[in-house]
């Protein structure tokens, strides 16, 4: 039994309990179905109250049920029961109200949500539409502009914002299903808006609907369903309800066998499954509340900011107090963005101010139960720093090294106790990238391991276990399609021909465009000292040493890859002429190269190299280089990503 009722004199109770997030699959379907036919039958009953047992309300139809034919009681059929009950319907609303979720409430009379609930419908995330009326109710609710953003924009809102839209009818004051019996025995006080598809639409602004609708198609690039969510929005506003629901359903049906939203179930499903590690199954850490941070460079106070936005203490140690009060500088920096850019409010911007201290003293990190190097990417300076963490913190402190390429067992080898020592490979910046690659040095302890996932689950990553290789996943198949992509400039293509082929596929932006935002300096760094390492492979292509000696460091300098002088990236004849004469130099012949020849080429290297990761053992599963490539580079989400893209594994 998920779905059971239970009389209060004239009011009835629905409990849905379907952990861990009540999702709808045909079991909760058949209750809900049932739990109307049977508070129709209750004698004198003046409304029922619809809430969740557990963490959530409803987080949507069961994605696991979308590979398999539909079953019945189907949802729009349930959800016009409910519309259609003999007494009123009020949904109480805590956690998330998610895609079907929110349907379910929105065929409710009203709604009654707690202050920390979200609503949204973000079946666009996963390339479908909502399917039970959710296009059709929400604009009869709230204008449908506001409909339209959360459709085809797919983002949740808080609970405050949909009440201020009129979504939610009450916000919860204390206990949410105390609020909502209250709200439902005084009804009588309030006037009934009667059942949501037979109200209008709310459609005040046709142009600012039309400007979403335009802004909306544009930024879904190659993605079927945003384009999808704004027909069925036009529907619901043009046609009779019974019609706009049969349009939207059909669309939600054909999107649901549309190859992208396979992939987009995979993706959610992979990302997921991808921060499990078996070694782990039955270790618990918790989550390290005081945190320390050495180097306070723009990964530094990325990771610091990220920390103490997650509500986490942070002692961040520099060298000097000069440099330190830099640091603190570039960390303050990113919190007033933060409150500039209304992701945190006026009060957690002073919380997030006060849980942060900058200090040149190692000893204060004494108290700190997890330590995260970000310094210079250099083995011997890490290993000074981590021999001197281990002498200023308690033994049980866990250690960390961000680092992209560096030899983390060999680092921890160096340490007096090696267990201590995890890879957290983040992205910068690395208070907005999601992906954080936790790397698993040879000698790690469980406890430094589950330590590190917990700050990953704290900090709201995604997160990828990772072994060690030079780059672990994304910097190693970054490099490999890197290296690749230059040899086919010298081999005939140009610059600005593989960015847009890779912008074409899906990409936000190409690998040059990136390398120009990124700066060219560093990696060229690098060459030079793995060169003087004797490392440097047989067919060196040289067009990007060319440019750095030039001066060509990226778009800070004004030219990399591109020319900046106008702003905007320009492809530029002189980089043309570099990579011609390098051609010529090597007796190579040009030959053309179409976007699809210099995709398939992209993808094929990248897999090549995603097979290599899987047979070392540095990813345990295909799927995990997939959230990888989607969370670190850009990889369009929708595709499934490069392993994906091959077929069944
Ligand atoms: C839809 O509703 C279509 C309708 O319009 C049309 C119908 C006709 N189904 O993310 P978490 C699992 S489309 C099945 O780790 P969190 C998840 O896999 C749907 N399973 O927790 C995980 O399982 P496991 C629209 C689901 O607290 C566990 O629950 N809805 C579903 O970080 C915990 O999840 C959405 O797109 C589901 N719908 O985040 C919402 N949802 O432990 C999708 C979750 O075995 N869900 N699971 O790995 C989410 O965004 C997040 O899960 C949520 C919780 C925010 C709810």
């Amino acid at each position: 039994m998920t779905v059971f009722v239970t009389q209060e004199g004239d009011i009835a109770r629905v409990t849905l309990d379907n952990p861990p997030v009540n999702a709808l699959g045909q079991a909760q379907r058949a209750g809900l179905a049932e739990a109307v036919a049977q508070t129709n039958a209750m004698p004198g009953l003046r409304a029922v109250v619809l809430h969740c047992a557990g963490r959530s309300f409803v987080a949507g139809a069961d994605i696991r049920e979308f590979g398999k034919p539909p079953m019945e009681p189907h949802l729009p059929d349930v959800l016009a029961q409910i519309e259609g009950a003999h007494v009123p319907w009020i949904a109480a609303i805590h956690g998330t109200a998610l895609g079907g979720g929110l349907e379910l409430a929105l065929a409710c009379r009203y709604r009654v949500a707690a202050r920390g609930a979200k609503l949204g419908l973000p079946e666009v995330t996963l390339g479908l539409i909502p399917g039970a009326g959710g296009t059709v109710r929400l604009p009869r609710i709230i204008p449908a502009t506001y409909a339209l953003e959360m459709v085809a924009g797919g983002k949740p809102i808080s609970a405050t914002r949909a009440a201020d839209l009129g979504l939610v009818d009450q916000l919860a004051e204390g206990d949410l299903l105390d609020s909502a019996l209250h709200f439902a025995a005084t009804l009588a006080e309030r006037p009934d808006p009667g059942p949501v598809l037979a109200r209008p639409v709310l459609h005040p602004d046709p142009a600012a609907f039309e400007a979403l609708a335009t802004k909306l198609d544009k930024r879904a690039r190659g993605q079927n369903s945003p384009k999808e969510a704004v027909a069925a929005l036009r529907g619901a506003l043009t046609l009779p309800a019974p019609e706009a629901l049969a349009a939207e359903r059909a669309a939600f049906l054909r999107l649901r066998d549309d190859p992208q939203s396979k992939a987009l179930a995979y993706v959610f499903f992979a990302e997921r499954a991808a921060g499990r590690l078996d070694r782990l199954k039955d270790v618990r850490a918790p989550v390290p509340e005081r945190i320390g941070v050495v180097g306070g460079g723009t990964m530094g106070a990325g990771i610091a900011a990220a920390c103490v936005l997650a509500g986490l203490r942070v002692t961040l140690l520099e060298q000097t107090a000069e440099v330190a009060d830099a640091a603190k500088g570039r960390v303050m920096g990113i919190l007033q963005d933060s409150l500039a850019r209304g992701v945190i409010g006026a009060d957690r911007h002073a919380a997030c101010v006060a849980a942060f201290t900058a200090t040149n003293d190692p000893a204060d990190l004494s108290d700190a139960q997890l330590v995260i190097e970000a310094v210079f990417e250099d083995f011997d300076v890490k290993k000074a720093v981590l021999a001197q963490l281990e002498t200023v913190t308690a033994p049980d402190c866990v250690l960390a090294t961000n680092t992209s390429y560096l030899d983390v067992s060999a680092l921890a080898a160096t340490m007096a106790d090696p267990s201590r020592l995890v890879g957290l490979h983040f992205f910068s910046p690395a208070h907005v990238m999601k992906l954080l690659e936790i790397v698993v040095p040879d000698a790690v302890s469980d406890h430094a391991l589950a330590t590190g996932a917990a700050l990953a689950k704290a900090l709201g990553k995604i997160t990828v276990f990772a072994g060690v290789c030079d780059g672990f996943i994304a910097n190693r198949i970054m490099s490999a399609y890197r290296a690749d992509c230059e040899h086919m400039l010298e081999e005939g293509a140009l610059p600005w021909q593989i960015d847009a082929a890779m912008v074409a596929f899906g990409f936000p932006m190409g690998i040059y465009q990136m390398q120009d935002l990124a700066g060219l300096d560093i990696a060229w760094a690098m060459r030079k000292r793995r060169a003087a390492e004797g490392k440097r492979p047989a067919n060196y292509v040289r067009i990007p040493d060319i440019l750095c000696e030039a001066g060509r460091f990226g778009r800070k300098a004004g030219r990399g890859w591109y020319d900046y002088s106008s702003g905007k990236p320009v492809p530029d004849p002189e980089v043309e002429r570099v990579i011609l004469d390098e051609s010529a130099r090597k007796g190579i012949a040009r030959q053309d190269f179409g976007a699809e020849a210099i995709m398939a080429r992209i993808l094929s290297v990248m897999q090549a190299e995603g097979d290599a990761i899987l047979r070392e053992g540095i990813a345990a599963r295909a799927d995990d280089i997939d959230v990888v490539m989607i969370n670190a580079f850009g990889f369009p989400r929708w595709t499934g990503g490069p392993m994906y893209l091959r077929g069944p594994f």
